[in-house]
Formats: C-alpha cells, sequence, structure tokens
C-alpha cells in the first residue's frame, strides 16, 4: 500500500469516497451511508438523541488495527497505518488525520483512546513522554476544529511485554512503577484535552495459576494502585470520575475485576467508591455469565453507574468478538436500565467495537458505525415508550404495592421482629401470591419495538 506524506503535510483524504457528513434520511431511505434511526437533535425524553446517547468512537479498534487476528496477519485497508517503524510518529500523525476525518464525516460527538493509540512508545520514557505530549498538542488542534470530544482516555497497561504479568498486580515492583507513571501522563493528557472520564481496564490484572500467584498481595498491590490514581486526580484537578471497566476472564483465565458487582465490593472495601464509578462494557457481560442489562441494573443499584462500551457478543463464540451493536431487543434493555438510572451523567457509549477480518474496505467502518449508532437510537426510543408506558410501569411496580401498607411499612422501617411475624402468621394463614407477568411484559417490549417510529 502507498506510504503516507510526510509530518506536517496534508495528507490526502483517506475516506474521499463518502460525502459529508452523514446525514439523518428516516426509515424510508435505501441510501446505505445514511441514519435510519439516529436523528442527533430529536428529542427523545426530554434532551436530543445527541445528549442522551453520548456516542464515541473507539480509536484502537478503528484506527490503530489492522485487521490481524491470532491464526493471520492484518488485512483492512489503512494506508496511514503503513510507515516504517523509523517513521512512526509519521504514521502517528498520518493516523489521527484519518481518525478525525472519519469522526467528522461520521458525526459521533466523542472518541476515546489509549495512550498507545495515539503515540507509539519510545526507545525510553523521556521519549515516551515527549511524543505522547507532540500526539496530545495535535489532538487539540484537531479536537479545536472539528469539535469532537473526549470521552474517556486510558493508558494501554496490558500490550507491551513487560505487562505479560499484570501491571498493578505484576510481581516486580518495577513494573507497577512504569505503570503508575503510565496512568500519571495519560490522566494528565486526559485532563487537558477536556476528557469527561479517565477508565481503567484492568487488562492482564489476574492469574492463569494460583500455582504461582499471590492472591491476597495482588489484591492489595491493585487497590494501592487504584487509590494512587484517585490521589493523582485531585491533585491534578481532574474532575471526571475514574472508572475501572470489568471483565471475567481473556487473555487471562482469571481477572480481578470480573463483574460490576465483584467491583463495586472491591471499591467499598477500599473507600473509593464514587471517587471510581464504572464502565460496563456488553460483551465483557456476556462473558461473565450476565445480561448486560443485569449489569447496568447492578451497578446503578448499587451507586457505580457512569458508562457503556457499546458492543455485542456471539450466541456461540465464547471470546470477546466486540462486534458493532446489532440487536435492537438487547439493547432497548440496556436503554431501558440507563433511563431507569436517570440517564448518563459524565458517561456515553463507547463503541469498543471492530469489523470482522474479512470487512476490508476503509468504507466498511462507516458502515459499522452507522449500524451501530441506529441500533442504539432504535433502543433508547423503544425504552423511553416503555418508561412512560403505564400499563409497562404498572407491571413493575404493582407486584410490589404491598410494601406501602402498614406491614411492609413495619417491615422496612424496621419495627417488626421475626417473632411478631411468626405470632402474626398464626393469626391471618398463608399468602397466596400473584403472577409475575413476564410474558406479558416481554410481549409489550415486543409491541413497541414494532410500533415505535
Ligand atoms: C478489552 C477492552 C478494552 C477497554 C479499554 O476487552 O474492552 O479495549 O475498553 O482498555
Ligand atoms: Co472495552
Amino acid at each position: 500500500m502507498a506510504g503516507g506524506s510526510p509530518v506536517g503535510g496534508d495528507p490526502p483524504p483517506f475516506f474521499a469516497e463518502v460525502p459529508e457528513p452523514i446525514e439523518f434520511e428516516g426509515l424510508d431511505t435505501d441510501n446505505p451511508l445514511a441514519f435510519r434511526w439516529y436523528d442527533a437533535q430529536r428529542e427523545v425524553g426530554g434532551h436530543t438523541m445527541a445528549e442522551q446517547l453520548r456516542f464515541a468512537v473507539s480509536y484502537w479498534h478503528s484506527f490503530a488495527a489492522d485487521g490481524a487476528d491470532m491464526f493471520g496477519s492484518g488485512t483492512w485497508d489503512r494506508p496511514w497505518l503503513d510507515a516504517s517503524p523509523e517513521d512512526a510518529m509519521t504514521a502517528a500523525h498520518q493516523k489521527m488525520a484519518a481518525a478525525f476525518e472519519f469522526m467528522e464525516k461520521l458525526g459521533a460527538p466523542f472518541m476515546c483512546f489509549h495512550d498507545r493509540d495515539i503515540a507509539p512508545e519510545g526507545s525510553t520514557f523521556a521519549e515516551t513522554r515527549s511524543r505522547l505530549a507532540e500526539m496530545g498538542d495535535a489532538m487539540a488542534v484537531h479536537m479545536e476544529r472539528s469539535g469532537i470530544r473526549l470521552l474517556w482516555g486510558t493508558a494501554n497497561l496490558f500490550s507491551h511485554p513487560r505487562y505479560r504479568s499484570g501491571a498493578a498486580t505484576n510481581p516486580d515492583p518495577e513494573v507497577f512503577a512504569h505503570a503508575a507513571a503510565q496512568v500519571a501522563d495519560a490522566m494528565e493528557l486526559t485532563k487537558r484535552l477536556g476528557g469527561a472520564n479517565y477508565v481503567l481496564w484492568g487488562g492482564r490484572e489476574g492469574y492463569d495459576t494460583l500455582l504461582t500467584t499471590d492472591y491476597k498481595r495482588e489484591l492489595e498491590q491493585l487497590a494501592r494502585f487504584l487509590t494512587m490514581a484517585v490521589e493523582h486526580k485531585h491533585r491534578i484537578g481532574f474532575d471526571g470520575p475514574l472508572l475501572i471497566e470489568p471483565k471475567p476472564f481473556e487473555p487471562l483465565k482469571h481477572h480481578y475485576d470480573r463483574d460490576v458487582a465483584t467491583v463495586i465490593g472491591f471499591l467499598e472495601r477500599h473507600d473509593l467508591l464514587g471517587e471510581v464509578m464504572l464502565n460496563v462494557e456488553v460483551n465483557h457481560a456476556t462473558l461473565a455469565g450476565h445480561d448486560a442489562a443485569h449489569e447496568v441494573a447492578t451497578a446503578a443499584a448499587l451507586g457505580g453507574f457512569c458508562s457503556i462500551d457499546a458492543n455485542s457478543g456471539d450466541d456461540r463464540l465464547g471470546w470477546d468478538v466486540d462486534r458493532f451493536p446489532v440487536s435492537v431487543e438487547q439493547m432497548s434493555l440496556v436503554m431501558l436500565e440507563v433511563l431507569r438510572a436517570g440517564g448518563f451523567t459524565t458517561g456515553g457509549l463507547n463503541f469498543d467495537a471492530k469489523l470482522r477480518r474479512q470487512s476490508t474496505d476503509r468504507v466498511d467502518l462507516f458502515h459499522a458505525h452507522i449500524g451501530g449508532m441506529d441500533t442504539m437510537a432504535h433502543a433508547l426510543v423503544v425504552a423511553d415508550e416503555l418508561i412512560d408506558d403505564e400499563t409497562f410501569g404498572r407491571l413493575r411496580a404493582g407486584r410490589y404495592l404491598g410494601w406501602n401498607d402498614d406491614l411492609g411499612r413495619s417491615i422496612l422501617g424496621g419495627e417488626v421482629s421475626l417473632a411478631d411475624l411468626a405470632d402474626r402468621a398464626a393469626g391471618v394463614g398463608a399468602p397466596e401470591g400473584r403472577s409475575g407477568d413476564q410474558e406479558r411484559a416481554e410481549n409489550l417490549v415486543a409491541a413497541v419495538i414494532d410500533r415505535v417510529r
């Protein structure tokens, strides 16, 4: 493939075949490069779709990857990755030009990146730092010009061989220290670029075998690392939350941040909940044996919900396939929990999602994002309709009505003991209960999916 233009030079448009910008054309369009559902300015539930969905493009899958998998090399047409290794910074600038051209044409308001997605590691830490600073300067210019904002930044603490036994949970404190330095720099850059959140995915914080792993010690290291990250956030005046992204396994057999409940227990134990919140990834929820809606509901119920990595798994593949969201039903149930939680504040929907290795053309990036954004926009409309649907609301609220009466209130108010309830049972007999109405509720969801426009 062709080499790139020199650093500072104007690259050619990388997506010349795509008209600018992608527009909303509605359900009757046959234009594959138009939105059918996502209409940024349409009001849903009192806010525009853009405000409710807060879409972000992920830099790593869309601009830094080339389609390689564990059985074969890259297949995707990504000319901005073609510079020779000595010319890594030329490639980084070209990649950034391609990323912003794509994002401006797509019309998603946010992006997310790892430090290493935007700036290659140098031969010393000082060089790595100055490369990150240079690319941060370039990004600030692109952001200013385009109006595209940063949903979150993060540090890649899993790709380099030094992190093969973890970063915060590495047995070697030198590795912990290096990871801490990387997080300090990535968090400062996130703040500088106006990022709304800072994410920590514990990519290799876990283990393959307990034979050589000191589980308790590694958890203590992890808590120390997080506490230091929170302290740094205050030191530099970054006002967004830190977000942990749970994942149960892959690449390791067991990850410490396995699911939302595990992470929230850990955060509470170390008095970090609130400072540190949750970024729920749909496919990671599936891998943990949960529905994504369950993970959002758990995070919301326990006071830790913030953001979502929107993607999907595959029914028969047991790994993190990171497909773009395709199921309106699945995502309607996710968005229902988001709306029940009050909607996004600093969080949003980041497409941590990739094309299949066969999807080689640059324009496939548009098809994938348009499909993902339309799926989520449709899901938002369904969820909002469900929130407003009185029958649907009654199905849930009706099951708990008894708690408003004397008995329910005296139980929750701590006014009665088990012995009191035993005495009472002798007088009133056994309760019969009522239907759970599950099929009726499912039919209502199906009807709303069919009905909304
Ligand atoms: C990996 C994953 C990451 C995080 C950011 O499974 O989801 O891309 O979202 O490090
Ligand atoms: Co993710």
